[in-house]
């Protein structure tokens, strides 16, 4: 596949980097850096030796949103035409986890790109927000679901009508973000924790993301009926065999993601 123009993609073992990389304009979102971000994740989500995926951004921050020049003069139909919403279908069925590492500001898109993520950990100088309402819009690609699933109707509503920015400690507190870091460490610490996550059983891990966002949209009825097909699943595979066995035999298990 040819380089990518506005992002930049690298391997460290078992874990694939995606780093937006249009600082020039705070990596604002053009549709084409959107489809390759998308063919980077889904290349790393069919690599079998990568087991995670980090998604963060280059320069003074993550992204301040979409790409506001390219849409300023588009009209509706132009916009249905482009059906470009699909590549952020594509998104939720990367089977692998993905995560967020935002510093500075992740706005609207952006914003809607870090909560597409699994896990997101965040510099103290992080700040989140949908600016829409100050361009006249609203957000388009998830902001309204996946805010109000995570924060509640009540904060959505508020954040979402005015476009206020939600500080680093306060989207912890709403559990938007797992984890703050220093600036200096966030990368750092990111890779770390990447690394640990892909230490663990890898079937196990894949399971349990489908369960978790199932659940997110789900009754509780139909999620546990989906959760038990995926724990069911897992007793073919040759890692549960060897989880249980190093368990018995009081040794560290090997799991080969099989
Ligand atoms: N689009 C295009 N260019 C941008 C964007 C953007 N979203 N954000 C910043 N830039 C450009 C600026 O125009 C400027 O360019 P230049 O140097 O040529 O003038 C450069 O980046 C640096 O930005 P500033 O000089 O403005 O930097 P400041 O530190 O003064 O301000 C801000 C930083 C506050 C982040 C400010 O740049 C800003 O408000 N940006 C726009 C934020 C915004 O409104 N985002 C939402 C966009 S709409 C959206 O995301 C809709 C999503 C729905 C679909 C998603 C599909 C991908």
């Amino acid at each position: 596949s040819s380089k990518p123009r506005y992002i930049e993609t690298r391997t460290d073992g078992p874990v694939g980097f995606i780093e937006l990389n249009r600082p020039e304009v705070l990596n604002a979102l053009n549709r084409v850096m959107v489809a390759e971000i998308l063919a980077s994740m889904e290349e790393f989500d069919r690599n079998d030796t990568i087991k995670v995926i980090v998604l963060s951004g280059k320069g003074r921050c993550f992204a301040a949103g979409a790409d506001i020049d390219e849409m300023a003069e588009a009209d509706s139909v132009e916009m249905e035409l482009l059906n470009q919403f699909t590549d952020w279908d594509r998104l939720s069925w990367i089977k692998k986890p993905i995560i967020g590492a935002v510093h500075g500001f992740a706005l609207g898109g952006a914003f809607e790109l870090a909560l597409c993520c699994d896990l997101l950990f965040a510099a103290e100088d992080a700040e989140f927000g949908f600016p829409e309402v100050l361009l006249g819009i609203m957000p388009g690609a998830g902001g309204t679901v996946r805010l109000t699933k995570l924060a509640g109707k009540t904060k959505a509503m508020e954040w979402l009508f005015t476009g206020k920015r939600i500080l680093a400690k306060e989207a912890r507190d709403f559990g938007i973000v797992n984890q703050l870091f220093a600036k200096e460490a966030l990368m750092e610490e990111t890779a770390r924790y990447a690394h640990q996550l892909a230490k663990m059983p890898p079937l196990s891990v894949r399971y349990i993301k489908e369960s978790v966002l199932k659940a997110v949209d789900a009754s509780i009825y139909e999620g546990m009926q989906f959760e038990r097909k995926n724990f069911s699943l897992l007793f073919s595979s040759a890692d549960q065999k060897e989880g249980m066995r190093a368990f018995m035999e009081k040794r560290k298990a090997n799991f080969k993601g099989r």
